[in-house]
């Protein structure tokens, strides 16, 4: 690791926002990109999930770390979409955290990651009640993320594919999966078309669906 990527991930493990968006100035003004910045955020934040389960950290240190990140999200996320090399727009896709479960920091950047390169995202947020995917897939998304953080929540993306095949349109669109506990073989397990383990990986693969 450079010193900049360094210091972004020391500075998440040290949860303090004002730490936090002083490492984000500082790389950015090294020239790294905001790509690269949230990246490195990101592997910091996993790292605080770690500390956490660990019992070295405590939910108000989780709390401040992911005030941190949608901080250096709020700026870098619209600087990332005026960067934007994407030209045409390519498919519709509907993005959220799945029902019960209110983890947004990695579906977010996983959305921005998306919109940069040219997708049209449509955000729900975060708990989002099944039917309202359903709604924008046939509102024309052709494409459908779903983020789920916990094992408690992970079976709503299940139940979700299983709602598309009990209307007739699960042909109609490409099911991405992701978020910590989900894998690639439950992804497959489920039916899912797409598991994505980062924001990069997500944006490739989505990249290289057929549409
Ligand atoms: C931050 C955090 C919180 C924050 C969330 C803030 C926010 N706005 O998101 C707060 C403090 C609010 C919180 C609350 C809770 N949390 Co919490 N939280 C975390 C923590 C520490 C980090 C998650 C995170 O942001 N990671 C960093 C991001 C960048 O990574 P990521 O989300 O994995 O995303 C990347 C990839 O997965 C992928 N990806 C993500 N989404 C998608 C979607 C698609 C479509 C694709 C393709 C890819 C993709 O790309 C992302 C970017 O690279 C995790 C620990 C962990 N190990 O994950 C616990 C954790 C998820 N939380 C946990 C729990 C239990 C809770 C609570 C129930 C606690 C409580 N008792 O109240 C509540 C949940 C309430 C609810 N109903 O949802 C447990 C879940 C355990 C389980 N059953 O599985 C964990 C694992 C911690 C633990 N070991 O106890 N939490």
């Amino acid at each position: 690791m450079n010193n900049e990527k360094q210091e972004l991930y020391d500075a998440m493990i040290a949860y303090k926002v004002p730490g936090i968006q002083a490492a984000v100035d500082k790389a950015r003004k090294a020239g790294m990109s905001p790509e690269e910045i949230i990246e490195n955020l990101g592997l910091g934040m996993t790292e605080v999930g770690v500390l956490f389960e660990r019992g070295k950290l405590f939910l108000p240190h989780v709390l401040s770390a992911a005030a941190g990140m949608k901080s250096a999200m709020d700026v870098l996320g619209p600087e990332m979409l005026k960067n934007g090399t994407a030209s045409a727009v390519k498919a519709s896709v509907v993005m959220g955290t799945v029902e019960g479960d209110v983890h947004d920091i990695g579906k977010s950047i996983c959305s921005t990651m998306l919109q940069c390169a040219g997708f049209d995202v449509h955000d729900l947020g975060r708990d989002v009640p099944k039917g309202d995917f359903i709604k924008e897939i046939k509102g024309g998304c052709k494409m459908c993320g779903m983020s789920a953080l916990m094992t408690t929540t992970m079976t709503v993306q299940k139940d979700v594919i299983e709602m598309l095949k009990a209307e007739g349109i699960r042909d109609q669109v490409k099911v991405m999966v992701g978020g910590a506990p989900v894998t690639q073989a439950y992804c497959d397990k489920i039916g899912a078309d797409v598991y994505g383990e980062s924001a990069s990986e997500t944006t490739r693969k989505a990249k290289e669906l057929k549409i």
